[in-house]
């Protein structure tokens, strides 16, 4: 039996999603931080790597509601970025998205990681691999997933680092329960890694629809756990 080796993934712990001043603050958002600090800190837990990921639009990005002309929160029709037909129908395609508040721009303070949590993960033993994954950076497509963007086009180095690191399994927490780290995490299990999120350490943009967002979680097959279970992973 191939030994498990568990990584653990922090999705954008970022100032633009945290209450009160970010410009898409998700409820609570500051309590996960924490609880994510105690999981890098202490040595309860031995992961076999660490990732951060920082959502990183540029300033023109193609998500902000600003760049058209709409409310916040609209949901708009898009293209494909490269103009992909779909066979059945040689219409181009299109997906339905939902446009935000200006956030995570390039380089701004609501882009970076919080302080107390960045002071940790840079804190960590250099035996244990780590990195900052970037996602949202191209203009013209959104980006939920931390390995790829909406359309599967354009892949970060996500899914390299993980294999290379000899990664079987990944924990997820983080911001949003709902949208980064569900799609993070669906696109984890798709590529046969044991996927898991731990519950507790995430907040939703919409808390309200929770049953839904847990609803897709266990059609990918992404287990919904919490924390007394990481020592059996
Ligand atoms: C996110 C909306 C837009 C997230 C990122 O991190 O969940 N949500 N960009
Ligand atoms: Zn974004």
């Amino acid at each position: 039996m191939v030994q498990s080796k568990i990584a653990l993934a922090i999705i954008d712990v970022q100032e633009d999603f945290l209450p009160s001043h970010g410009s898409l603050a998700i409820k609570d958002g500051r309590d996960i931080i924490p609880l994510i600090n105690n999981l890098i800190t202490t040595r309860k837990f031995k992961w076999g790597a660490i990732i951060a990921t920082q959502d990183w639009h540029p300033k023109n990005h193609t998500s902000f509601a600003s760049q058209h002309n709409v409310p916040p929160f609209t949901e708009l029709e898009f293209t494909h970025p490269l103009g992909e037909k779909d066979p059945a129908t040689g219409e181009v395609k299109t997906q339905k998205q939902v446009v935000w508040p200006d956030h995570c721009v390039q380089d701004s303070s609501g882009a970076c990681l919080d302080a107390s949590f960045l002071g940790n993960f840079n804190s960590i033993s250099p035996n244990i691999p780590k990195t900052v994954v970037k996602k949202g950076y191209l203009c013209d497509r959104e980006y939920y997933s931390c390995f790829q963007d909406t359309w599967g086009i354009h892949h970060t180095e996500m899914e390299d680092f993980l294999r290379e690191n000899g990664i079987t399994g990944v924990v997820f927490v983080g911001l949003a329960y709902d949208y980064c780290v569900l799609n993070s995490a669906r696109d984890c299990a798709k590529d046969g890694f044991n996927t898991y999120v731990l519950k507790d350490y995430c907040k939703s943009v919409y808390p309200d629809k929770i049953a839904e967002t847990e609803d897709l979680y266990k059609e990918a097959g992404v287990k919904i756990i919490e924390d007394d279970l990481l020592k059996e992973l």
